[in-house]
């Protein structure tokens, strides 16, 4: 396979004004016809018509009314070339598929008898010949036509302008998009399916007709994604200013779908997964999870769609900024400061979860790659949080009126246009009138900063002094980094836990200073400060990196009882968590097991004033007594060892399940939330507490706590309620869990996305070895060729299951690679997905990396095999 490379990119040859596409839609052989008005681009030094085709077949090429023969052109794998072209032409391309039998889900697909497409990345060159790259942008046309009787609903993007009935039992409706666009943005879905809708009013007086699209079934589930839309809407003209440009917006939900959701302009593809929801069978997560990407995809609107990327390796242009848009947005729909402060604290466990082991592996990337071999790989955390994070790092730098600024420049200066991360930085840099030009290297520089922090008082002269010294590991192809920009913002807690108010150079700087660093050593003084104070440092989680500093236990009680950053607060005690966490895994790995471990006074004294302290958001209670997982513990170790990490942390879940058991009872019983289910902030704080304490309980099993879960679990009146009981049986290994399980399949067998969670309760649970899972994967309901149904089993298991991955034996990696295998045949995507819980194989003991290394070299030694999972497996081995 061959790299690409960002240095490489040259401007495209032709550019497209028109595109008229004609659809004979037919699952076995559906016709493309394509009449694109092109013009030679003046910034192009060659004069090469170049289009890209993917297992389609050519029927025939006309160019200005003239068909060409093959001396007209030539085909060099999936290029097409007409040399030497005039200035001005109109070519015609007709062009078959077979969309039934399309199981990459990328191009023009079947499902459930339906049609779909999905076209970022590459996806259109799939549909027809085009030059399908994002820099160009053209008017689209399409008219669909179909069997009226098995496709009554046609849908593209922008406006229907006709439709009308065809001979044979057929139809037609034709669509017109107002806007240009690159061809990764079209879509069409041709389907029996039926809407939710309605009129809603915008800003400017005028009125959009919006629309959520399921099939049949599930009308009864579009209440919230249309409630999110209308809230996404309003968001984004009341916080950017930026308004929906059309008069139709329209959401359609898909049961197998490779990403979240699609952005496609006006005609937004979902995953089912992020529509479809009622108390019966969605989680408050899920609720959440549908709030966010509905916004997440109509914020792309402006930020993708109306100003969009160059060329691939700016992805996170788009990305890194529309989640930093989804996030505040669901930040501000919670409305509370602490609200806001546990959606911030997720973020951070996100980041820690995966992308901090993506840059440290070997996948790692900047936040703008340099080359791909596959763009699909490079759909990353890295790409869209770690992106994020550094959109969010300009609102720290710049306050939120600076980056406002910012924002209306971008879209005055690039409107309409493909442009760059550079192009988004200039606009920051102008419109703020600040030097950005060391803040690049947050885009070109892989890896996760360390942040090493030493204090120093000086009681004769009230100064306080923060030494900062910044340093970066070597990430693949980066061996040396040059220091970075980091915000980092810093309070000083007294001894009676309040702010001290901070002065620097004489200035005031309030209760939180923002400290730029800029240099790799950096000391920072403080004056008239006066006593010792506690530093909370990178409040707010300011900037990306890692922070080490010498606490000691004082401290960090200090600052978990007092800090007025609630995120540094949260912090406190996960440093005082994986302190204990990490001692215990080493004491396990040495004595093999869980005798002879124990908890100290301090830390269950800390949790149990945390967890009954009834001043504090529920919510907020919940994430300071949550452990750093597994993942999390392993990041920390040079040498993992799976087993005895899991011993360990389930070790003190057990304990503090014991020792504040009556607190947790009184939680217990304090956050239920009786009568109708809401997904409101509040309600989902206090189920989240209640069924912490659950599981809390459950982990130090007892008759009565179980009798507790099995009561809920018969009781409960809602998923969330209902799940958390039941999974808090499956990992006590309750007796009855095998039966509850039975109970709630039968009762939910008929519902997609509630099958998915049963699957991936029991592929994550630490019981369910790899024999089990094969069981499961003969169940009647399995399918590889389901993307969530997928990632619910086989994905679950190999990356939310350490314990009985990493089995000694090597028996978890044999079923990667055989899994891995199977779905690559079918869909490469979701199989590279699933390719990358190998990613960090060199950090396990070395009797675990024979093994796993075997496996990803049996993957590599596959003759066929997808550039997706090749680059993956091959990265992994280098
Ligand atoms: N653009 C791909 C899906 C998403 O990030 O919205
Ligand atoms: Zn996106």
């Amino acid at each position: 396979p061959q790299t690409i490379y960002r240095k490489d990119y040259t401007a495209p040859t032709y550019l497209v004004d028109t595109v008229e596409l004609g659809f004979d839609l037919d699952p076995a052989r559906t016709i493309v016809a394509n009449r694109m008005t092109m013009r030679r681009n003046p910034d192009s030094i060659r004069r090469d018509i170049e289009l890209v085709g993917e297992d389609i077949e050519l029927v025939a090429i006309r160019l200005n009314g003239k068909t060409l023969d093959q001396s007209g052109y030539s085909i060099d794998g999936s290029v097409l070339r007409i040399p030497d072209a005039p200035d001005t032409v109109t070519l015609e391309i007709e062009t078959i598929c077979v969309p039934e039998s399309n199981t990459t889900l990328s191009g023009l697909y079947v499902s459930n008898g339906n049609f779909y497409t999905q076209c970022e990345a590459e996806g259109f060159r799939r549909i027809t010949w085009f030059p399908d790259r994002p820099d160009v942008m053209a008017r689209y046309m399409v008219m669909l036509r179909a069997d009226k009787a098995r496709f009554p609903v046609l849908l593209s993007n922008g406006n229907l302008v006709e439709e009308g009935e065809l001979p044979g039992g057929r139809h037609y409706a034709k669509w017109e998009d107002p806007f240009k666009k690159p061809s990764y943005l079209f879509a069409l879905v041709a389907a029996r399916l039926v809407c939710q809708e309605e009129q809603f009013p915008l800003a400017d007086g005028r009125t959009a007709l919006l629309q959520v699209w399921v099939e049949e079934g599930n009308l009864d589930k579009t209440d919230y994604a249309m409630q999110s839309l209308k809230h996404s809407i309003r968001w984004d003209e009341e916080r950017w200013g930026l308004e929906l440009d059309l008069d139709r917006f329209m959401i359609v939900a898909v049961g197998d779908f490779n990403m979240g959701a699609m952005e496609n302009k006006g005609l937004n593809i979902f995953n089912t997964k992020f529509v479809l929801a009622n108390p019966r069978v969605a989680t408050d997560i899920d609720f959440q999870g549908i709030e966010a990407v509905v916004g997440h995809e109509y914020f792309h609107n402006w930020t993708g769609n109306r100003v969009t990327c160059r060329d691939w390796f700016q992805l996170s242009l788009k990305e890194g900024l529309t989640v930093f848009r989804d996030q505040e947005f669901s930040a501000d729909m919670i409305g509370t400061e602490s609200g806001r402060a546990v959606t911030r604290i997720d973020q951070v466990r996100t980041l820690r979860q995966a992308q901090f082991p993506e840059d440290a592996g070997p996948m790692a990337h900047p936040v703008r790659p340099d080359s791909f071999v596959e763009i699909n790989n490079f759909y990353t955390v890295t790409v869209y949080e770690k992106g994020a994070e550094v959109v969010r790092m300009y609102q720290t730098l710049l306050g939120r009126d600076g980056f406002r600024k910012g924002m209306d420049l971008y879209f005055a200066r690039h409107d309409g246009q493909a442009v760059t991360c550079d192009d988004f930085r200039m606009a920051m840099a102008d419109a703020n009138g600040r030097d950005l030009t060391q803040f690049e290297r947050w885009y070109s520089q892989a890896g996760t900063p360390i942040v090493q922090a030493e204090t120093r008082y000086i009681e004769a002269t009230r100064t306080y002094e923060l030494r900062l010294i910044q340093t970066c590991p070597a990430t693949p192809g980066q061996p040396e980094k040059l220091p970075f920009h980091i915000p980092v913002a810093v309070g000083l807690l007294g001894k009676d836990g309040r702010d001290l108010p901070l002065t620097i150079d004489g200035q005031q700087k309030g209760n939180t200073a923002v400290l730029e660093l800029t240099e790799a050593d950096q000391t920072f003084v403080f004056t008239d400060v006066p006593e010792q104070p506690t530093p909370s440092i990178l409040r707010d989680f300011s900037a990306p990196v890692v922070l080490r500093h010498g606490y000691s236990d004082a401290e960090l009680v200090h600052l978990f009882s007092h800090d007025s950053d609630p995120v540094n607060r949260w912090e406190a005690g996960q440093r005082l968590a994986m302190g204990r966490l990490l001692k215990l895994t080493g004491m396990a790995g040495a004595n093999s097991g869980a005798d002879a471990l124990d908890l100290d006074d301090v830390f269950v004294e800390a949790m149990r004033k945390m967890l009954a302290d009834e001043s504090l958001d529920p919510a907020f209670r919940e994430q300071a007594l949550l452990l750093p997982t597994e993942s999390m513990i392993a990041d920390q170790l040079d040498v993992v060892n799976p087993l005895a990490i899991h011993t360990a942390r389930q070790f003190v879940r057990a304990d503090i399940g014991a020792r504040l058991r009556e607190e947790l009872l009184d939680q217990y019983q304090a956050n239920q939330t009786p009568g109708e289910y809401s997904p409101d902030a509040a309600s989902t704080a206090k189920r989240a507490l209640k069924n912490l304490a659950l599981s809390y309980l459950c982990a130090a099993p007892d008759a009565e706590s179980l009798a507790l879960a099995e009561r809920q679990f018969d009781e409960a009146t809602n998923m969330t309620d209902r799940v958390a009981a039941l999974s808090a049986l499956v990992h006590a290994r309750a007796p009855v869990a095998a039966e509850a399980l039975q109970r709630f399949y039968d009762e939910f067998q008929g519902e997609a996305l509630v099958v998915d969670k049963w699957f991936m309760m029991q592929a994550t649970s630490s019981t369910t070895d790899v024999a089990a899972v094969r069981e499961l994967m003969k169940h009647p309901a399995f399918t590889l060729r389901n993307p969530n149904r997928a990632r619910s089993l086989v994905a679950a298991f190999c990356s939310g299951n350490p314990v009985q991955f990493h089995a000694p034996d090597g028996s978890g990696y044999a079923f990667w690679a055989e899994q891995v295998i199977a779905l690559d045949a079918l869909n490469p995507q979701v199989a590279s997905r699933l390719s990358r819980a190998m990613d960090r194989w060199r950090r396990y003991s070395p009797a675990l990396q024979e093994h796993m290394k075997k496996a990803l070299q049996q993957v590599a030694g596959q003759a066929k095999l997808s550039n997706d999972v090749r680059e993956v497996v091959s990265k992994a081995l280098s």
